[in-house]
């Protein structure tokens, strides 16, 4: 018998991008660890990842192209031959590509992070047909703008010096289920004295393990930054030397957070007025003594109208209180920022003829359902999906659903396995896993390159991403050598190698080590020289004004909530959020039946008070519902949902419930103020029993 192990990496759309030994015995992976030597991995992997073999020889694996014989929807197929696949392929988007290449669209997300799986081969072979682009907003895009409006750029507090810090503030996160090994740190710096709060209207299990949990209402998160400013402009807790050296905007902000005085903060948030109080005291006076104060935050701020608002508030806080001057000071949102990623050579933009429409995945459903008019342009008459699940997981469901469900629509899917955006599909291909395939990868929790090598053979028919749009570029006669560079050579060209953060990366040295730190500072901002215009962090932002914005922070409220649309919420009183499960990967391992047992089924937790008001009991079945949709979960009563609020973890497969539809049946394709991001947690509904 031969062993190895083999480098990988996690390609999961995770912060925590760990690093993985695999272990193959024969040509076989029996094993997948974290690698103890990666600093931040530490051999530590969570569940679903541990149980990576499990998913990757699953039965259910799609090992041959196929196509539809059923209606779409009905996920039915019969085996083809690669050549038949890419025949029918190029035969249908031939005559589109000369007619009208807008009508093509590419439709993708982070089912791998991988920069060469990701976007490289595709995008060569979209930009060069002319296709649609894509705007990749469902996940981050309003936090991050929010932030790069502030502080000029997704760089922030490295993961590896949260456990030196005296007070973390965990503001919409729930790290425990979604980022791992910054939990890890957390509890350490918890262990060495450091006080833990959630900001979370819901008791998440990483909110039961803090020293306090603040239950905000769910998109009050602008007003409760804008309360701490007031306070700690009212009680003096500012560092006054880096305000006046490293931000720009100061007295416009004050005068701005002078009208959020605790009590209309309190009164927005539906928090004490102690809370908003205490918190600023807390936050402002261990800074002023010296001490390290964090923010962890994530994503569960974003997702509400007033989401990129949300982050450039709470972007604002460490420069008050010069947080920025300790490594372990400061805020994190995302790491991505710090790589010099070379995307240009991967994607090759300058393929473009022209500069084709853009369409935003979040509106999905709407822009399925488009006819062709001047403003749109023409009618999307084909889509091609890889690494993503958009029936499950764009929001409004029913019109994602109803527009896949379109007969003159021709639909390509690549997949591992037969998810509900695959049953909707005219040609599905099986496309490789992380461990069949190599890749670079940058992180967006940490700050160390990485390489996936290959542990095992393809699975049956199996292709990489790159492989299948090299194929299809080479089938519909595109010879443009950029299509026939091998995933080595893209990856030799995945980094900068000049910029000094890559520390003259070179590919075959990172393959064979795995991982390696960028050279970045410890202390991002201790000296300032952020990467804004003015080079500060700005409070009043001149390019927020261009962009028709307010150019300072402000509040802004939910579409959907009791207090900003009473009339609706006269009908659908309840806020609902649905936020990631711990066992599933957004919609990736709910078909794995060993995580899918920790989920057990579609959930909804609910306040006890508002069970009793509906009569609703403890495990029974409730249909969630309002005016765009419904679905049906099994209730919790717990206290862990603040009373008005329900929450259902997710993203569940529809086809794995009982009524074939999940959480995304109730929210709305409105976009958030800035981002073009999606609202998902900002919807009202109703919940009643549901009928026997
Ligand atoms: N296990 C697991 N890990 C994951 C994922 C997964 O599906 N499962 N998904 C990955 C992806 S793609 C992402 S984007 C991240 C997302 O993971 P996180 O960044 O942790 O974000 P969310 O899970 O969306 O929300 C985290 C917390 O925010 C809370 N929250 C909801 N609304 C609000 C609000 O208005 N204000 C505040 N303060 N809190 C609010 C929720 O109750 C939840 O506890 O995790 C990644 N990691
Ligand atoms: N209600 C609600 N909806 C949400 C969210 C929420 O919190 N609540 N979260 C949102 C967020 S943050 C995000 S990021 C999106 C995520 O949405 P998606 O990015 O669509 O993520 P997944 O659902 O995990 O689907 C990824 C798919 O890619 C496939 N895949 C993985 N690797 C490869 C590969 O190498 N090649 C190919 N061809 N396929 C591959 C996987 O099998 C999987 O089916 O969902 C969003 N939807
Ligand atoms: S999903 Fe996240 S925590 Fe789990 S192995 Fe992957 S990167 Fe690590
Ligand atoms: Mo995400």
């Amino acid at each position: 018998m031969t062993t190895k192990q083999v480098r990988a990496v996690c390609p999961h759309d995770c912060p925590d991008t760990c690093a993985l030994l695999v272990t193959v015995e024969d040509g076989v992976a029996t094993a997948v660890k974290g690698d103890p030597d990666h600093p931040t991995t530490a051999g530590v992997l969570c569940t679903k990842v541990s149980r990576y073999t499990e998913r990757t020889y699953h039965a259910d694996r799609l090992l041959h192209p196929l196509r539809r014989v059923g209606n779409k929807g009905e996920g039915k197929f019969e085996r083809i031959s690669w050549d038949q696949a890419l025949d029918t392929i190029a035969a249908r988007l031939a005559p589109i590509v000369a007619r009208a290449p807008e009508a093509i669209l590419p439709y993708s997300y982070c089912g791998t992070m991988g920069l060469l799986q990701g976007e490289a081969m595709s995008s060569r072979f979209f930009h060069k047909i002319g296709a649609s682009l894509l705007d990749r907003t469902i996940c981050a895009m309003a936090g991050f703008t929010g932030y790069k409006y502030t502080i000029g750029g997704a760089i922030g507090t490295d993961l590896e010096q949260f456990q030196n810090a005296k007070l973390i503030l965990i503001w919409g996160g729930n790290p425990v289920a979604s980022n791992l090994h910054f939990w890890t740190r957390a509890q350490e710096a918890k262990r060495r004295g450091a006080r833990l709060i959630a900001i979370d209207p819901y008791r998440s299990l990483t909110a039961e393990k803090c020293h306090q949990q603040i239950a905000l209402l769910p998109g009050t998160d602008s007003a409760l930054a804008l309360g701490l400013m007031h306070v700690l402009i009212a009680e003096d807790l500012l560092d006054h030397d880096y305000i006046a050296q490293h931000t720009l905007g100061f007295e416009q902000l004050k005068q701005r957070a002078a009208a959020w005085t605790p009590q209309r903060t309190a009164d927005t948030c539906g928090i004490s007025v102690a809370e908003v109080v205490e918190l600023a005291r807390l936050y402002g006076g261990m800074a002023k003594a010296g001490e390290p104060v964090a923010i962890r935050t994530n994503y569960g701020v974003q997702r509400v109208r007033g989401g990129g608002m949300a982050v450039r508030n709470m972007a604002c806080l460490p420069a008050l209180v010069g947080a920025w001057r300790h490594a372990a000071g400061g805020i994190q949102l995302s790491s991505s920022g710090s790589f010099p990623t070379n995307k240009a050579a991967l994607q090759r933009p300058d393929l473009l003829q022209g500069q084709p429409r853009t369409i935003n995945m979040s509106t999905i459903g709407d822009d399925l359902l488009r006819p062709a008019s001047p403003e749109f342009g023409p009618q999307v008459e084909a889509v091609i999906v890889y690494n993503s699940n958009p029936v499950a997981v764009a929001p409004d469901s029913t019109k994602v659903a109803a527009g896949f469900a379109r007969e003159d629509l021709f639909t390509v899917v690549l997949e591992h396995f037969q998810t509900d955006t695959v049953d909707y599909a005219d040609i599905v291909l099986p496309a490789t896993t992380q461990l069949e395939h190599i890749d670079a990868h940058t992180a967006y929790g940490h700050l160390y390159m990485m390489a996936n090598n290959a542990a095992i053979a393809p699975m049956g028919e199996a292709k990489a991403n790159t492989e299948i749009f090299r194929l299809i570029a080479a089938r519909m006669g595109y010879d443009d050598p950029c299509f026939k560079e091998s995933d080595d050579e893209l990856a030799a060209q995945a980094f900068h190698a000049k910029d000094v953060r890559a520390v003259n990366f070179d590919w075959d040295a990172l393959k064979q080590k795995g991982w390696q730190k960028l050279n970045v500072p410890d202390a991002p901002f201790a000296q300032g020289g952020f990467p804004t215009p003015s080079g500060k962090c700005e409070f009043y932002s001149a390019r927020m004004l261009a962009d028709g914005l307010d150019p300072l922070p402000d509040y802004i409220a939910p579409y959907e909530s009791p207090a900003s649309n009473p009339a609706l919420a006269a009908k659908y009183p309840l806020a609902m959020i649905s936020p990631p499960a711990r066992n599933f990967l957004n919609s990736t391992f709910v078909n794995v039946k060993s995580l899918r047992a920790g989920e057990t089924e579609p959930y909804l937790d609910m306040h006890p008070d508002d069970c009793t008001a509906r009569g609703i009991n403890d495990g029974e079945m409730v249909r969630i519902f309002n005016d765009r949709g419904s679905f049906v979960a099994k209730a919790r009563v717990t206290t862990k949902a603040r009373p008005g609020l329900v929450v259902g973890l997710s993203v569940w497969w529809k086809k794995m419930a009982s009524d074939g539809k999940n959480v995304n049946e109730v929210t709305s394709q409105r976009l958030t103020d800035m981002g073009r991001a999606p609202t998902f947690y900002d919807t009202l509904v109703q919940v009643e029993r549901a009928a026997a």
